[in-house]
């Protein structure tokens, strides 16, 4: 099976900020080595230059590139399938295990021509009809939020714990929950009937990410049993 519920329980997302390659790469090592359950790398535009906040980095293709393949090498090592955000092309290129694609990104279809059966292809959904449709076109997963409030996301909007359980329990595929998820509110999600749940900040703005990581998956770990 390309994707188990099981795999989606800590589901660790690249944040959109500094550092960049390397450094980047031994962050989500850290992640891994915490028990993150998938990787996802995920980069929007540029960054803020943490030397000067007046300046950004460009997230160039060939940066894109090299992180992609470091994060890659490290999620075979620790056995976590690697997923690439929006960049379907790249994820093709370098034999990703996956992509995770928006409502206004490639359709379904066409990224399933492009990287064929035996890849993973997760949506973001955050209405009930989108992720019935998301199901219905062969999506493997489905991500849904913003569950709580974030900051990470300007346009997150935020999804009520009702409608939020409704998807979960409306489609035969996974639901992952994602937006401001953190180890003292993830337990609200808990009998939603999520499959996992996508973090961001609460794990790379802590000083110690393996260990934060580690507390999250054992609660993740208690809460998202197969079922
Ligand atoms: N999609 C919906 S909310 C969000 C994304 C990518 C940001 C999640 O980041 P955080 O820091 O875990 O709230
Ligand atoms: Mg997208």
């Amino acid at each position: 099976m390309k994707l188990t519920r099981s795999q989606l329980a800590v589901y660790v997302i690249t944040p959109p900020t500094y550092p960049t390659g390397q450094e980047l790469a031994d962050q989500v090592e850290q992640s891994l080595k915490g028990g993150a359950t998938i990787i996802q790398l995920r980069r929007k535009g540029s960054i803020i230059d943490p030397k000067d906040s007046t300046k950004t980095i460009t997230i160039t293709p060939e940066l894109m590139r090299e992180e992609a393949l470091l994060i890659q090498a490290l999620c075979k090592q620790y056995n976590v399938p690697f997923l690439i955000d929006d960049n379907v092309q790249l994820a093709a290129d370098i034999k990703a295990d996956g992509v995770h694609i928006g409502q206004d990104d490639m359709p379904i279809a066409e990224a399933r021509k492009i990287l064929g059966d035996d890849v993973i292809i997760g949506l973001t959904a955050n209405k009930l009809d989108d992720a019935i449709r998301a199901y219905e076109e062969g999506a493997d997963y489905v991500g849904s939020g913003a569950v709580f409030a974030t900051g990470t996301k300007n346009d997150a909007t935020p999804l009520s714990h009702k409608a939020f359980e409704t998807i979960c329990r409306s489609i035969p595929i996974p639901v992952v929950a994602i937006g401001g998820i953190t180890e003292s509110n993830m337990d609200q999600l808990d009998t939603t009937g999520l499959a996992g749940f996508a973090i961001i900040s609460d794990i790379f703005n802590d000083a110690d990410i393996e260990t934060k990581t580690s507390r999250i998956a054992q609660k993740a770990n208690r809460m998202v049993l197969p079922h």
